[in-house]
């Protein structure tokens, strides 16, 4: 089945990290979109949750180098 995690991310300047992180979040096998947005400081990832959960999401945006919280 698909969900939809949004997820805060806390302390993205600016888009070269925000690009990045969309990046990584697109090629983890599951996810079937991906979207981070700087000014709301928030992604948006439609997973197969089947494959991954929310907090596999979390655990990938930790490994960027940032914070970040689940926010549904
Ligand atoms: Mo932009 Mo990333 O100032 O560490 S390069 S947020």
């Amino acid at each position: 089945s698909t969900r939809v995690c949004r997820i805060r991310i806390i302390g993205m300047a600016c888009t070269s990290c925000s690009s990045d992180v969309e990046s990584v979040l697109k090629v983890i096998p599951g996810v079937q979109r991906a979207r981070v947005a700087l000014a709301t400081e928030e992604a948006e990832v439609q997973c197969d949750y089947n494959l991954l959960s929310c907090n596999d999401i979390l655990q990938a945006i930790y490994d960027t180098g940032f914070e970040a919280i689940i926010i549904n």
